[in-house]
């Protein structure tokens, strides 16, 4: 679905507007039986040839089912054309060919109850009791849809959690790293020129704050990566491993910011090993600055403070001289030895 309106501040109509958010709740199997029964009924309660009232009952139920069905199908994201960052996030928490074979049942469903509603309702007025075959139609349309239940909720539940996966857009995106408490959201709120979104990974806890900046070539995002290098490499679970890599694969530069002053809880030397790590995982050009520079100077790079603002407009031009490189694959910049 083309999405045609937007919001002040949304990136343009095409740049990968998150699909999940424009799907609607998918019902479940009782929803969709109730509300084509009783629309059905009220047809047949209008008719006052009973034979016939029964068999346009069939039709309509069938009809409303399959439809209502056939609208589900359509109205979910396309997932092989989804942007690659939410393509990650699909595998990671749901499995693409899960998802796919969720969607394949309820394709499933609405054909097999067309074929059996139609058929039942073509034939039911030849025979003797047409009632008992309205029943039996009933029956069969409600068992069909009653088998996919499980995939309707799981579908629903994973459209619950991706809709609130944070908007990242293909502009230049800058992947901000570090340990936590570091300063990598004072870094983005500070050199963001609206307010920052606050969205949520699934698999964290944390707030994401994702950042815009209106430069004279265009807009950048900012992207944080908060509640993944909580631990040592080795700690992390695969989730976490492979979030962090989705991550790092939207990113045309990387900051990684360091805080000499420890306040973070983290000493010097493993967030120095982070570093490295992060280094080994990206193509991609890696910043490294140190935060607080107003409690601490113990940094040979770039020194910033965000209390202060010293030192944070130079980091941001060190990361957006990296924007003509955009697409190639950088050297790891060495500003701190
Ligand atoms: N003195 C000083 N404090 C700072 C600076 N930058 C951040 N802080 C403080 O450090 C703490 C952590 O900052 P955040 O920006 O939340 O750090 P973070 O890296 O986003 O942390 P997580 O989201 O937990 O990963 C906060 O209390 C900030 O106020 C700075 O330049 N100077
Ligand atoms: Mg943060």
């Amino acid at each position: 679905m083309e999405d045609e309106t937007t919001a002040p501040g949304d990136p343009p109509v095409g740049m990968n507007r998150f699909q999940f958010e424009r799907t609607p709740t998918i019902p479940t199997a009782d929803e969709i039986l109730d509300v084509s029964f009783r629309r059905a009924a009220k047809k047949r309660r209008e008719k006052r040839n009973k034979d016939r009232a029964n068999e346009e009952f069939v039709r309509a139920v069938t009809a409303s089912v399959h439809d209502r069905l056939v609208s589900i199908l359509q109205r979910f994201p396309d997932l092989d054309s989804l942007p690659p960052f939410y393509q990650h996030m699909v595998e990671i928490l749901y499995g693409i060919d899960r998802m796919k074979k969720a969607l394949g049942a309820i394709g499933w469903a609405a054909w097999h109850v067309r074929e059996k509603g139609y058929s039942i309702a073509s034939t039911m007025r030849r025979a003797d009791d047409v009632a008992d075959e309205r029943r039996r139609a009933v029956a069969r349309i409600a068992s069909i849809v009653h088998q996919i239940d499980p995939e309707l909720r799981f579908l629903n539940d994973a459209r619950n959690v991706l809709r609130k996966l944070p908007h990242v857009s293909d502009e230049f995106t800058i992947v901000v790293a570090g340990y936590p408490n570091v300063g990598k959201s004072s870094f983005i709120r500070a050199v963001s020129s609206a307010a920052p979104e606050v969205a949520a990974y699934p698999f964290t806890t944390k707030g994401v704050i994702i950042g815009h900046r209106m430069t004279p070539e265009g807009r950048i995002q900012l992207v944080d990566t908060p509640g993944i290098l909580d631990r040592p490499a080795e700690e992390r679970n695969p989730i976490e491993r492979q979030a962090l890599a989705a991550l790092m694969d939207i990113a045309d530069v990387c900051l990684f910011i360091i805080d000499p002053s420890e306040h973070c809880g983290f000493s010097l030397e493993e967030q120095r090993r982070l570093l490295d790590e992060i280094r080994s995982l990206v193509t991609v050009p890696v910043i490294v600055t140190c935060s607080k520079a107003d409690i601490v100077r113990r940094c040979e790079g770039l020194a910033m403070s965000t209390a202060t603002g010293e030192g944070v407009n130079a980091v941001l031009e060190a990361l957006l001289a990296h924007r003509s490189e955009t697409g190639q694959c950088g050297i790891p910049s060495d500003s701190m030895q």
